[in-house]
């Protein structure tokens, strides 16, 4: 319900309008062929996904029930997805066995920026992850986004790191 969205957006934008010829939506099977995979170069390398993998990817994602909430924006004018937000739920025997979020491949089209398109997303996901039962939502950033993030509540609180380990 995003009547809930507390968000305030300059020049009459709100997510259920996120601007002209502009809709949000979740990620559909279709959009391998709307520049998804494409969008999500400008965040970090995709490498190769063919149609199957990417339809298997899909797929399995939709099967874990209340898990994988993808939301993208599109532009009907061009059927181009132009960005994307991704909200992952993951189950907790804590905190009285509750669940928390994670928030993951944000990305707003180069051209289509500057226009509150990432505070849209972000709002949403907000929603979102506090409408699916979750206590609290995290994520990690490049340090050129840090200021942004700061910007809708995040923190990055003593004692806790991110740490990862690649192969
Ligand atoms: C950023 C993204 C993360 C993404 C990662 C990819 C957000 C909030 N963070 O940290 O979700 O997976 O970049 O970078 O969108 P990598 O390819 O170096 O792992």
């Amino acid at each position: 319900d995003l009547s809930t969205c507390r968000g305030t957006y300059k020049g009459g934008i709100s997510p259920q309008n996120p601007g002209d010829g502009l809709v949000l939506r979740p990620l559909a099977l279709a959009d391998y062929h709307n520049g998804y995979l494409q969008l999500l170069k400008q965040l970090t390398k995709v490498g190769e996904v063919s149609q199957e993998q990417y339809e298997d990817r899909f797929n399995k994602m939709k099967a874990c029930a209340d898990t994988y909430y993808i939301v993208v924006i599109e532009d009907k004018s061009t059927g181009q997805v132009i960005g994307s937000a991704s909200l992952i739920k993951e189950q907790k025997f804590i905190h009285s066995a509750t669940a928390r979020a994670r928030v993951e491949d944000v990305i707003v089209s180069d051209q289509y920026r500057g226009k509150q398109l990432g505070k849209i997303l972000l709002d949403v996901l907000f929603i979102l992850s506090k409408a699916v039962g979750c206590y609290k939502v995290s994520l990690e950033c490049k340090d050129n986004m840090v200021q942004f993030y700061t910007l809708f509540g995040f923190t990055n609180p003593a004692g806790q790191n991110y740490m990862d380990h690649r192969w």
